[in-house]
């Protein structure tokens, strides 16, 4: 029995629905331009949220009550594995997320902590086999720990950076043995609370040598997802390495990973760096590293990292057109790096969450597939750039202009005469898809 079992299990109703726990848009298998919803959303649980958050917060102790949370260690990770796996399954998505720590409790050295998490790792195995749920993918916690509070990665103290070389390692080895299709690193503590203590280029130094070695492992052990690397620009730190797409790029060039790793975007990440989500999507699109989404949102009011699950398909849809429009998330998917509020502590809010996220993911994908059927926004961007199509534009790109003879075209031609960019039509015409 788990404090799960009650619950029922959540199935497609359509809009019309009046079971608040039925799905209204998430069809999973409807065709949207040529795909099934569930292949193009490849939504996931975040073991962290889900299972592990409590509902403390700065101010305040625990809310949310999980058997779990008390009582012998790894028979608590067990039985959390159980419960674990009958909410994901009362829910219906097909895949979870996890670090290390969330399933299996840390032991006193890292020899014993890896053989908690293979002890944690069988019945997980065994509860993947009989629901069918998958492991989107896994990753190490390098932050909760007091040993890693000057970081991991870039902590003043190589022993640090080994130990937790060992844990990436051994969570590695544990998302290919689940069979992952990804492996996130988050630098959450590689960064600087003050730069009066920092060596920026020893621990950029430090960073690139870890991100090869996990790179190296990957093929050593044969496998074959894709590592990302999630940006985030501060928070825990005042400051973080990894801070926006572009800053990661530049990061990827530097350390010569480009084509090994790419990236892991988080829609609340992207408001604290000061960008919108769907920038950091069609950015790491065009450099060609679009890997997976962590999907929630922030507060509009609050400059923090509030988690919470995603619930305007108006604001999705946006960010959902540029995954579209890339083709889609390949082997990557939609995280929810959710969780409820400190006040939801019925296990029903859990999957009202859920339900409200998923479906609001399914609306955004519907309205991106309309503007894309419509045509009307990606004629008029192939209209605005229609000069570089030939002539000029072409002889300018391929190299055989000057700026000796692009001055004498220039001196022989008519001034350019402006043109308008069209944004409100534009917005318009989303808004009318909407
Ligand atoms: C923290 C965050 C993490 C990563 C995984 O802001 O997003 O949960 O997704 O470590
Ligand atoms: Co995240």
């Amino acid at each position: 029995m788990t404090v799960f079992d009650h619950l029922p299990y959540v199935r497609f109703g359509g809009p019309d629905a009046t079971d608040p726990l039925a799905l209204r848009y998430y069809d999973k298998d409807l065709t949207v331009l040529g795909r099934r919803m569930e292949d193009w959303l490849r939504p996931s649980v975040a073991y962290w949220h889900s299972f592990v958050a409590s509902g403390l917060d700065p101010f305040g102790s625990p809310t949310h009550e999980r058997p779990w949370f008390q009582g012998e260690p790894l028979a608590a990770a067990l039985m959390k594995a159980d419960a674990a796996f009958a909410f994901m399954e009362r829910l219906g998505l097909p895949f979870f997320c996890f670090h290390d720590r969330d399933v299996a409790p840390e032991g006193d050295s890292a020899r014993q902590s890896k053989a908690l998490l293979d002890r944690v790792l069988e019945r997980i195995e065994g509860q993947m086999q009989r629901t069918g749920i998958r492991l989107l993918w896994g990753t190490a916690n390098l932050f909760s720990h007091p040993r890693y509070m000057a970081g991991a990665a870039t902590n003043p103290d190589p022993a640090v950076f080994a130990f937790a070389a060992a844990q990436v390692k051994h969570a590695l080895e544990a998302t290919h043995r689940l069979g992952g299709r990804n492996y996130v690193l988050w630098g959450g503590r590689e960064g600087y609370d003050t730069l009066l203590n920092t060596d920026l280029a020893r621990e950029d130094a430090q960073l690139g040598r870890f991100m090869n070695l996990v790179v190296e492992h990957k093929h050593r052990i044969g496998f074959t997802g894709t590592i990302l690397i999630e940006p985030k620009p501060m928070e825990p730190t005042k400051h973080q390495y990894d801070r926006d797409v572009a800053t990661v790029y530049g990061f990827l060039v530097r350390h010569k990973l480009l084509g090994e790793v790419k990236l892991n975007i988080e829609a609340n990440h992207a408001t604290l760096a000061g960008h919108s989500f769907e920038h950091e999507i069609a950015t790491a699109a065009s450099l060609g590293v679009l890997g997976s989404v962590d999907i929630n949102r922030g507060d509009p009011q609050n400059g923090w990292d509030t988690d919470q699950f995603p619930n305007n398909a108006q604001d999705l849809s946006l960010p959902m057109l540029e995954v579209v429009r890339a083709g889609g998330l390949g082997d990557g998917g939609f995280n929810f790096d959710a969780k409820i509020r400190r006040q939801s502590i019925d296990v029903e809010d859990l999957l009202h969450a859920h339900v409200g996220g998923v479906d609001t993911m399914a609306r955004a994908l519907l309205i991106a597939e309309r503007i894309v059927l419509d045509g009307r926004l990606d004629a008029a961007r192939a209209e605005r750039y229609a000069g570089w199509d030939g002539g000029l534009g072409q002889r300018i790109l391929a190299g055989t202009e000057s700026l000796q003879t692009l001055a004498e075209h220039a001196e022989n031609a008519a001034p350019p005469a402006p043109r308008s960019g069209r944004q409100e039509a534009l917005e318009n015409w989303v808004a009318r898809l909407s």
